[in-house]
């Protein structure tokens, strides 16, 4: 049997909802693809990191994810590293060998032409291909401002006036909410600040579908809590 693809939205250390996630997309073989910001601001970080080795999973870099790894970097080089905060210091702090393994391992984007579409963590500025992306679009786009690719919140996504190929699934906009647009699906539904953590579903060849018939390939689970407020 050929296995379904699950794409899993930003989990941000909540691991209990990963296993209820998980659960409810039920036993079939799946590849599980994750969009990043797996780590802080939730309970249990490490928890999410083993769930993610088990399973196998590729993931792909999120903002939280590139910060830890530049503080490494520096602290290796033994240049002044970028601030962390409180949450993100005691994770730095926790991670083992193996969990920053998974970290190294993250890639900017995971193309799956299979099924038509790109991961990414944010966003993608279309007038560029997607290796001359730069990271910081890839892992912080959260709009348009006056014609450019920007980190600031607006009403409007990027991803709301995206048009082409390939369909885009993303996450990082969890004030958005799920975000279900002609050729792109926003799957940061808010999970660490009492939302749900959701994940697209598609079954081996599949598509993503039209606007009005793509909740149907939307599998979420609710928050147990809301571990963080901004
Ligand atoms: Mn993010």
């Amino acid at each position: 049997m050929e296995a379904r693809t699950v794409i899993v939205g930003d989990i941000h250390g909540c691991a209990a909802e990963l296993a209820a996630l998980r659960s409810a997309v039920g036993p079939a073989p799946a590849r599980w693809i994750f969009v990043g910001d797996l780590v802080a601001r939730g309970p249990d970080t490490l928890g999410v990191l083993s769930q993610v080795r088990e399973l196998r999973a590729e993931v792909v870099l999120g903002n939280h994810e590139d910060r830890l790894l530049r503080v490494r970097a520096a602290r290796e080089r033994g240049t002044k590293p970028p601030h962390l905060g409180p949450s993100h210091a005691q994770v730095y702090q926790q991670l083992s060998k193996v969990d920053w393994a998974v970290l190294d391992a993250m890639q900017a984007y995971i193309e799956l032409p299979e099924h038509g579409l790109v991961v990414v963590h944010a966003g993608i500025d279309p007038r560029t291909t997607l290796e001359d992306q730069t990271l910081d679009v890839l892992t912080r786009m959260r709009s348009w401002d006056e014609g450019e690719p920007s980190d600031r919140f607006r009403e409007e996504s990027w991803a709301a006036s995206y048009r082409g190929e390939p369909h885009v699934v993303f996450g990082h906009n969890a004030r958005l909410g799920l975000q279900l647009h002609p050729c792109a699906t926003g799957l940061d539904s808010a999970c660490v600040y009492g939302g749900r953590l959701s994940a697209l579903v598609l079954e081996a060849g599949e598509r993503p579908r039209p606007v009005s018939e793509r909740s149907s390939q939307i599998v979420s689970v609710p928050a147990a809590a809301r571990y963080f407020s901004i």
